[in-house]
């Protein structure tokens, strides 16, 4: 089995109801964990769309000082496919690192949290996870941290991406092998800024102006379709990749995939943007901000993990 350490850090599954009705994290990691063979680390307690960077590096701080043979870190679900990818990018240990959480608050009468949490200690412990990096345990199936996406507040599969395998039975059944794209152990608190800027009918560089302004090296659009936008936003991506700035091309569309195939993507990637062809603009984000932190040819890293 070896040894296993939970690292908590808040999130639904460690939330209760308040008497104003409001559901924040309020149990701790010996609260969850209770009856289950893992020790546990409290890192933070926070609704994960209160994470910062600086939280990433807190919780890879403590992923290496656990020196476990197998690390679970439960984590709230709306930031969970940039954590997840943060550390994928940037953990290269042995132990695998499973990811979990939960879509109904720990004081719900039906709960999911504690299936799974049970579920990520068994794909923790299984020799199969060793060296497979970080995955995602939720719902019974187990994803890889590329490609995941947050698709529903309510349903308790909650996710969509690249499933690697599941859990039943008490057993971690490995279905797919798994790459690791690990760039460098880098400081996601010292990574270059990165914007997400979304394409909307009429929209126009403004809000580039003043990313690129802020400090952005890089911008993600969440551009329309394939990969299309208005001339105004095509005239903006040729001004600031002509100032070394780089442009990346995501969609709004779930599940669509990138490619300059209609005239206005053409045109952006002529003007020196690149498409991202399958990452959402949060992790296209995220695998830019590591990519430039690790001083990676920006170009190959998109087009081997984008
Ligand atoms: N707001 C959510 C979060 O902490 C709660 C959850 O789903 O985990 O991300």
């Amino acid at each position: 089995m070896g040894r296993l350490v939970v690292i908590t850090t808040g999130g639904t599954i460690a939330t209760s109801t308040g008497a104003d009705g409001v559901k924040r994290p309020t149990r701790t990691g010996a609260d969850l964990t209770s009856g289950l063979n893992a020790e546990v680390v409290d890192v933070m307690s926070m609704d994960s769309s209160m994470l910062t960077p600086a939280d990433w590096d807190r919780m890879r701080a403590a992923i290496t000082a656990a020196d476990a043979d197998g690390v679970v870190l439960t984590h709230g679900t709306d930031t969970l496919e940039e954590t997840a990818l943060w550390l994928e990018l940037t953990y290269n240990g042995a132990a695998p690192v499973v990811i979990t959480g939960a879509q109904r608050s720990a004081d719900a009468p039906d709960a999911d949290g504690p299936t799974n949490l049970r579920d990520a200690l068994t794909v923790a412990a299984s020799p199969q996870a060793r060296e497979l990096g970080v995955l995602v345990s939720f719902a019974h199936t187990v994803w890889q941290p590329l490609g995941l996406q947050k698709i529903a507040t309510a349903d308790l599969r909650g996710f969509t991406g690249a499933a690697v395998g599941g859990v039943a039975d008490g057993r971690f059944d490995l279905r797919l092998g798994k790459r690791r794209p690990f760039l460098g152990a880098s400081a996601a608190s010292a990574a270059p800024r990165v914007d997400v800027i979304a394409v909307y009918p009429g929209s126009d560089a403004i809000a580039m102006d003043a990313c690129v302004a802020a400090g952005a090296r890089a911008l993600v659009l969440e551009a329309l379709g394939s990969g299309n936008a208005g001339p105004a936003v095509v005239e903006g991506v040729r001004r600031h990749c002509r100032h070394g700035v780089t442009v990346a091309v995501s969609t709004r569309v779930p599940g669509g995939r990138v490619s300059p195939g209609y005239g206005p993507g053409r045109d952006m990637a002529n003007a020196g943007a690149l498409f991202m062809p399958r990452l959402r603009p949060p992790q296209a984000r995220v695998l830019l901000m590591a990519a430039l932190a690790a001083g990676s040819a920006i170009p190959d890293v998109v087009a081997q993990w984008g």
